[in-house]
């Protein structure tokens, strides 16, 4: 604290050595005097004693007295006056009072004659008047009685000022003039400094004074005032500055200081630093947030200040009873729920045999449901004679997503015994007139007996499901009569034997003729589904994809048509990635845009966004990085995209519908959005600001510097944010290491969602095709989509595959030099990119099965995640590198067909495919020559143990390939 006097002397007659040298006027006026004070010190004084003449005039001038910022000046007089009664011969005129006046100037520039001796030039501050006046003189000394009074005059504007005294005939000593004024010197008030402030210009003024925050110390609640009052005292406090988040006030409310470490503070304010919550640390002082042990997370809702939290362990006795045609699995709590009570269970089903186990098919039911259990049990039927099934129960919380491990589970073998037959798979429209549809479907692929009839529900589309109607068949065909013209109903069919009724197949939605339009028959079923969906279609993807966020998925294996069937098959949830599946919504297909942007994002009002730096050049304008400061929340960095000045409304619109699409997302390996501003300029969008930027450059700058985990993690987190996004039915179309951003730890995430919005899915509007040839970039796209625009999750799979490239290279540029024609003559002959310097064999595996040609037999987002995860777990499978292929030795891989003139065994056959793991499978199923193996059809791939869909096409496509091969052989020897 500042200890500083609240007064400041102007002049002072006390400390006058020698004659003070003031003008008097008349000269037998005032007088300066030498006398001994009460001390006996010699100290000047002024006497006029002129009472016994009338018509007195005496005028006493200081000298110049410089103002020194002083707004108002105190003078204080001592004084001594004599009775007139008690004088002897005294005129009628005598007085006892003198008047003080003030003069201001802006120089010394007073003279004998200038101001003038007269009231006039002169502002009058008071008449002063003794309180006591003497009479007594005794022994030849004065029994003198001494006044003191002080008197004040403003405001003051000019360099500084004289006084007078004016006397007209008193008796009148002046024994001490000070003049002086009030100032409230600077001082430290609740983390504020606040600077030396002079009073005011009136006695009542108050002056205000801004204080200016101690270090590491911020405003709360707006500026931070005081205010000087008339007598230089400090008053009226407004706001306060409190220390910032980090920094812990000391006691005497004078100093921040930085929280040591293992402490953190998350507000401004005064409170204290606090002991870092359960399974969390801090690794520096000042710290805000305490992060998360290893192992340990927080869930998006847990607030900063809240313990870690880890996965729970696996569920605890897992058992089931038999229920009539149905089991009911159920299980005890885990012993671990790692600190949180938010616990779900999710079941994983599969079908197992010697040769391995795949995931159970969409007949298997699940009550309440399959995935997001709340309660430790689930009823299971529409299981399948004789077939042993393993269920796991995994046990997940709201931290497992940020876990890079697969929950834990318990797992129990359940062989089942009784036989409904499984689901119809699907359904054919036969003809249709305004108000009816006939429908075909299939037997079931297990009847499992012999089927007694069929049951049909079915319901119009846009009316609520449980205003179903049911019809039963007999036969695999049925007529549905009493329909509405013109509307879209949905179907589904089950099969009954002997033990009951099977599952419900998948519903398919058919759409009665509109009144005027002739009836149709049709007798071919391929072209017959596409041919009448169609109509249907373009209404569909509009009712669908506007109305229903709720959207279908479809596990049916792919045929030529399910592609555009599978939308309109409604999924039972089992491969859903949390509790429901939530679709992407094309923000094009608002009619206003603008409703897009009100309905996915926030807006921010530009008065909480503070511009820090440009960091780089976006598309639409410049991106900077900034500072959020939402109310009531502690401000924090973004990242900030503006739209340059001169805007178009389309460039407003394709630059806002970024934010539309980032929007919808949720998922800690995409970027995330902070909001927008669109209600002021320049129109903003706002998100989590990425420390260390885009993954190519970052990359390129720390070459050589990770491990191969860490090089695999950064892999996981993209192949789980891409897995995230084709879930949600979105196609990247740009997925590169530039579109990637990296925050401070290290962590992933999947940006730019640029490229994309204004393209439809143009394999069904061929308008777009020309018109984005430039734009397309060529080293990251798979051919299907350079050639004929055939943009699907399976195209971001093989730009997932250069991604992996350029991370195990270092920010490499694929194919180096090369110019787009030759890359994509490379890709076309089956060359494919060799394995960066040291990359272990798996990753590159996993690289050019992203590469593959045919985008069926790529792996989906999903697989690659997992083959990932296990790779995390069991890191010792990435010792095995090839040779390292630097570019000059080996420019790319050759990935074509194996040519058989070449091979003579079944080994040799299965490495060139890269299918050696299938070996010993071929081996014990005596597949050892290539006659036999060239009969071999889908089902006997699957028996030997081939369970990989991927794998299978990729198999039978050789035999066929095979075949041919042998033909020929057989012709030369004839
Ligand atoms: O490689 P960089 O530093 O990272 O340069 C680019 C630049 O802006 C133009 O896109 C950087 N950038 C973009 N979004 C973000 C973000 N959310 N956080 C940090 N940097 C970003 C990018």
């Amino acid at each position: 604290l500042f200890v500083s006097s609240r007064t400041e002397n102007l002049l002072d007659t006390t400390t006058a050595t020698s004659e003070v040298g003031w003008t008097s006027y008349p000269t037998s006026g005032w007088d300066e005097v030498s006398v001994l004070d009460d001390k006996k010190r010699l100290i000047r004084t002024f006497e006029v004693c002129n009472v016994n003449k009338p018509n007195q005039n005496n005028w006493l001038r200081t000298k110049f007295v410089e103002r020194r910022g002083a707004l108002r000046a105190h003078v204080r007089i001592k004084f001594s006056v004599r009775d007139c009664s008690s004088m002897r011969n005294v005129a009628s005129t005598c007085k006892e009072t003198f008047t003080l006046y003030y003069y201001e100037a802006d120089s010394n520039s007073a003279t004998l004659y200038s101001p003038a001796w007269r009231e006039t030039p002169w502002q009058k501050v008071d008449t002063i008047a003794a309180d006591e006046s003497f009479s007594k003189v005794d022994n030849g000394g004065k029994v003198v009685k001494v006044n003191s009074k002080v008197r004040s005059f403003g405001p003051l504007a000019k360099r500084g000022f004289y006084l007078a005294f004016q006397d007209s005939g008193a008796c009148i000593s002046l024994i001490a003039i000070q003049v002086f004024f009030y100032k409230c010197p600077e001082v430290v008030q609740n983390f504020a400094l606040f600077p030396t402030t002079f009073s005011g210009g009136e006695g009542t003024s108050l002056m205000e004074a801004r204080g200016v925050c101690l270090a590491n110390a911020e405003e709360v609640g707006g500026p931070v005032k005081l205010y000087c009052n008339g007598e230089g005292e400090w008053m009226v406090p407004i706001g306060r500055c409190g220390c910032q988040a980090g920094y812990n006030p000391t006691g005497d409310k004078s100093t921040c200081r930085a929280c040591p470490v293992g402490t953190f503070k998350l507000h401004t304010g005064d409170s204290s630093c606090l002991s870092c919550p359960a399974q969390t640390r801090t690794t520096r002082e000042g710290s805000t947030v305490c992060e998360c042990q290893s192992g340990y997370y927080r869930a998006v809702s847990d607030p900063p200040d809240s313990p870690c939290t880890t996965t729970p362990s696996a569920p605890r006795d897992l058992s089931y009873d038999i229920i009539g045609p149905s089991i009911l699995l159920k299980w005890r709590l885990p012993r671990d729920l790692g600190g949180r009570s938010d616990i779900l269970f999710n079941i994983i089903c599969k079908t197992c045999s010697a040769r391995g186990c795949a995931r159970c098919g969409e007949g298997v039911q699940f009550e309440p449901r399959q995935v997001g259990l709340e309660q430790p049990r689930v009823q299971v039927s529409s299981l399948v004679a004789r077939v042993l099934y393993t269920f796991e129960v995994q046990a997940v919380n709201q931290v497992s997503e940020q876990s890079p491990f697969s929950p834990r589970f318990a797992a129990i073998n359940v062989s089942s015994s009784h036989s409904v037959p499984s689901a119809v798979p699907i359904m054919h429209q036969v003809s249709r007139t305004v108000n009816s549809i006939t429908l075909s479907w299939p037997q079931p692929d297990q009847p499992n007996g012999i089927i007694l009839d069929y049951q049909l529900r079915y319901f119009d589309k846009s009316e609520a499901e449980e205003e179903s109607f049911t019809l039963t068949s007999e036969t695999n065909m049925a007529t549905i009569p009493n329909l509405s013209p013109g509307r879209i109903y949905a179907f589904q069919v089950r099969a009954r034997t002997e033990e009951g009724y099977g599952p419900y197949g998948g519903k398919m939605y058919f759409q009665t003729l509109i009144e005027g339009q002739r009836s149709e028959a049709s007798h071919d079923h391929l072209p017959l589904i596409v041919g009448s969906i169609l109509g249907a279609l373009a209404f569909l993807v509009i009712v669908a994809v506007i109305i229903f966020a709720i959207m279908f998925k479809s596990k049916r294996r792919e045929t030529p048509y399910t592609d555009r069937l599978q939308r309109y098959i409604s999924s039972r949830g089992d491969q859903s990635p949390g509790l429901g599946v939530k679709y992407y919504i094309d923000p094009s297909t608002y009619e206003d845009p603008n409703e897009a942007i009100k309905e996915f994002t926030k807006e921010i009002d530009c008065a909480f966004v503070k511009i820090e730096e440009v960091i780089g050049a976006g598309e639409f304008g410049e991106v900077c990085r900034g500072r959020l400061k939402p109310p009531g929340k502690r401000e924090f960095t973004v990242a900030i995209k503006t739209l340059k000045s001169g805007y178009t409304e389309p460039q407003r619109r394709g630059f806002l519908s970024e934010a539309s699409i980032m929007g919808q997302f949720d998922h800690p390996n995409v970027i995330r959005l902070e909001g927008v501003v669109t209600k002021s300029r320049p129109v903003m969008i706002l998100t989590e600001y990425m420390e260390n930027g885009s993954l190519d450059s970052f990359l390129r700058q720390n070459e050589g510097q990770f491990s191969m985990i860490q090089l695999v993690g950064m892999l996981r987190g993209i192949g789980a944010g891409m897995k995230y996004l084709s879930d949600m039915n979105y196609v990247h179309r740009d997925l590169a290491a530039r579109n990637i951003l990296v925050n401070s730890n290290l962590v992933c995430k999947v940006s730019d969602f640029g490229l994309s919005r204004f393209l439809e899915d143009t394999a069904s509007n061929p308008t777009y095709t020309g018109a984005l040839g430039g734009k397309i970039p060529i080293r990251w796209t798979a051919p299907e989509a350079i050639q004929y625009r055939k943009f699907t999750s399976s195209s971001d799979v093989w730009s997932y595959g250069i991604v992996m490239w350029e991370v195990m290279s270092y920010g490499e540029r694929p194919y180096w030099d090369m110019s787009n024609q030759d890359v994509i003559n490379a890709i076309e002959q089956d060359y494919r990119l060799p394995p960066p310097p040291e990359c272990p064999t798996t990753l590159h595996q996993l690289m050019l099965d992203c590469w593959l040609k045919d985008r069926t037999l790529r792996p989906k987002f999903d697989q690659i995640v997992s083959t990932l995860d296990k790779i995390i777990r069991n890191p010792a499978g990435l010792k095995t590198v090839g040779s390292s292929s630097s570019r000059p030795t080996q420019p790319l891989l050759s990935n074509s067909p194996p040519d058989f003139s070449t091979l003579s065994t079944v080994h040799e056959w299965l490495d060139a495919l890269k299918m050696g793991r299938y070996k010993e499978n071929f081996d014990t199923a005596e597949m050892t020559t290539f006659e036999l193996v060239s009969r071999m059809t889908l089902e006997d791939i699957q028996d030997v143990g081939v369970m990989l869909a991927g794998h299978q096409k990729k198999i039978l496509n050789s035999i066929q390939l095979m075949r041919v091969h042998l033909d020929q052989l057989d012709a030369i020897e004839v």
